[in-house]
């Protein structure tokens, strides 16, 4: 087993890139090419691949970091000769080059500067054509060549210097070929669809008068590779995005991956994906300007695109419910800032995480708040606690509030109906059980009373009791969580002032509990301590409105205030 360190290769002359993803991490076991970190400079994002297989032992670098050629991303435990010593191409200058025009203007010409009829001067070949750029495909870091996805100007067209010509996509790099200079597409040698290979010529530029006039020096033959095209055009002259009106060319060639950001298909906004994403994309033929880029600043990732056609899927062919794919958060490695320890979640956490973002997602919540009243239901409470120790049964006051739930419920049923039909239907129900919120070790879990309504303090205290055991023992079957209308969920014996709990759908309306408190209450002659419960209701404002749960919340205020009418 040896040991390797994984360096930033040539990034293009690329200094300080940026880390905007990660893709590994310690202890992966990672594949010769794998794509290990995203880099991003000025004018282009790039995926660095792994020279050699192996298991990651150590991490050097994390999102946010800038990084150059030859700095450490990450050493590898390699088991054998797995590496590509010939991965890393040598030195090129990775732009669009220039060359001569093969079957277009296959011999070299000579240039002549002549005066035309009309006085101007200008450059034009043995045929007396004005000057020709050849424009060909650029090393994109795969001997395997690049498909030429998409044609992005018709011949004919006008471009500046900068302007997308092509789109061009290998196994590890996309890439906008940027207009090596200002003129006339006067052909395509290539179309869409077609596999190119570095140095292929691919479209012939006609250099505007403006184009000769600014450069004449650098786009002369002089400047031509020993390959002797008439003109050439390094990749510095490709201009930086800002001196391009915004248009984003001049992609930067690395070992391995380019992609350089991109306009988008509609062209209405820049698109950034790797060369990974943007296949998948093409794949399933999804327009990657529709999909939500949750990467660093806004970089398309694997995980963005198949939630967009999750939710394609899931919207059955409704395009505005689709084309708001959720951004995620990016991970970030904590190990950075000190010690961490990793701790898988139980599965109790982890379907309780996702019930709470379908409901905070599909459901608008608002919560309302007042205090109840109980000094009376306490000085009550005290004074039937010998008769609770006789029945062996605790009496804390959440049976109390359980019932006077329920009874409030019942006055105002729609807090307990549910919808159905896509929201067409209001299900109400004639039955009346009651969820509570019990915390286990083993994470979040709602047991329901049934019919609360008819139950009595003592057979409620009993059964809150009994269920809160199960809980915590693991005891629960699944149809001691199923059929609650409406949940309660008391932090009272925990504290805090309140919370804004969140819906347990498909129920409409959930009760938080705080911790009561002696406070200061004005009797209109004087402040009198009195017990007062924080609460705080969360109802689906599409089924319950406000007027509903105030209602509901003033009768429920009522009953604990005085538990009497839990009787009437
Ligand atoms: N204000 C002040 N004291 C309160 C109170 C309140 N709102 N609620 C309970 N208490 C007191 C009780 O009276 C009891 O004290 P006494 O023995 O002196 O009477 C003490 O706190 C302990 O109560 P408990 O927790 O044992 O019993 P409970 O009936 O209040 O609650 C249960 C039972 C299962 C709901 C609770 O143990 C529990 O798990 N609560 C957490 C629920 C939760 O996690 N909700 C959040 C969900 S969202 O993350």
């Amino acid at each position: 087993m040896a040991e390797e360190r994984i360096k930033v290769p040539d990034i293009g002359g690329a200094e300080g890139a940026e880390v905007v993803e990660v893709l590994i991490a310690v202890g992966d076991r990672i594949d010769l090419e794998q794509s290990l970190i995203v880099v991003e400079s000025d004018k282009a994002s790039m995926e660095i691949p792994a020279s050699s297989a192996g298991t990651v032992t150590e991490l050097r670098v994390a999102v946010g970091d800038a990084v150059s050629e030859g700095d450490v991303i990450l050493t590898l435990a390699t088991e054998g000769a797995t590496s590509a010593p010939e991965q890393m191409p040598p030195e090129r200058d990775g732009a669009p080059s220039v060359g001569a025009t093969e079957g277009h203007d296959p011999a070299p010409t000579p240039l002549t500067e002549v005066t035309g009829a009309d006085a101007d001067t200008t450059l034009v070949n043995e045929r007396g054509e004005g000057r020709f750029l050849s424009v060909s495909v650029p090393d994109l870091g795969s001997d395997q060549g690049a498909d030429l996805v998409e044609i992005l100007v018709p011949v004919g067209t006008v471009v500046a210097e900068g302007d997308s010509l092509v789109l061009l996509e290998s196994d590890k790099a996309s890439m906008e070929l940027p207009a090596p200079a200002g003129g006339v597409i006067t052909e395509w040698l290539v179309s869409a669809g077609d596999t190119v290979q570095e140095g292929a010529v691919i479209a012939t530029l006609q250099l505007s008068e403006a184009a000769l006039a600014a450069a004449p020096e650098s786009k002369t033959a002089g400047d031509a590779p020993p390959a002797a095209s008439p003109v050439a055009v390094s990749a510095a002259a490709a201009p930086a995005p800002e001196a391009a009106g915004e248009r984003h060319s001049g992609a930067v060639e690395v070992a391995g991956a380019v992609s350089a950001p991109q306009e988008s298909e509609g062209g209405s906004g820049l698109v950034y994906a790797g060369p990974a994403v943007r296949k998948l994309a093409r794949e399933f033929g999804v327009a990657l300007d529709r999909v939500h880029g949750s990467g660093a600043r806004g970089r398309i990732l694997k995980e963005d695109l198949q939630r967009y056609v999750a939710g394609a899927l899931a919207g059955a062919g409704d395009a505005s419910a689709t084309a708001t794919a959720l951004p995620t958060v990016p991970e970030l490695d904590f190990s950075r800032f000190g010690a961490i320890e990793r701790l898988s979640r139980s599965r109790i956490d982890k379907l309780t995480a996702s019930n709470m973002v379908r409901s905070w997602l599909n459901v608008p919540h608002v919560t309302q708040f007042d205090d109840a009243d109980i000094s009376e239901l306490e000085q009550f409470r005290k004074a039937m606690k010998s008769e609770a120790e006789q029945r062996e049964v605790r009496l804390t006051p959440l049976p109390f509030i359980v019932k006077a739930c329920a009874l409030a419920l019942g006055k105002n049923p729609k807090l307990k109906a549910s919808l159905a039909d896509g929201g067409e239907t209001l299900v109400m129900k004639h039955y009346c059980h009651i969820g509570m919120a019990v915390d286990t070790p083993g994470g979040l879990v709602v047991p329901v009373i049934r019919d609360v309504d008819k139950k009595s303090i003592w057979t409620l205290a009993a059964e809150i009791a009994t269920l809160a055991n199960k809980a915590r023992d693991k005891q629960l079957k699944p149809e001691d969580m199923q059929g609650g209308v409406f949940t309660v969920s008391s932090l009272g014996a925990i504290g805090g002032r309140g919370f804004t709990p969140i819906i347990n759908t498909p129920e409409v309306a959930i009760l938080g509990v705080g911790r009561a408190a002696i406070q200061p209450v004005w009797d209109g002659e004087s402040f009198q301590p009195r017990s007062l419960l924080p609460l705080a209701l969360s109802y689906d404002h599409r089924v319950v409105n406000g007027g509903d749960a105030g209602r509901f919340m003033t009768a429920l205020t009522a009953l604990l205030a005085d538990v009497r009418r839990m009787v009437m």
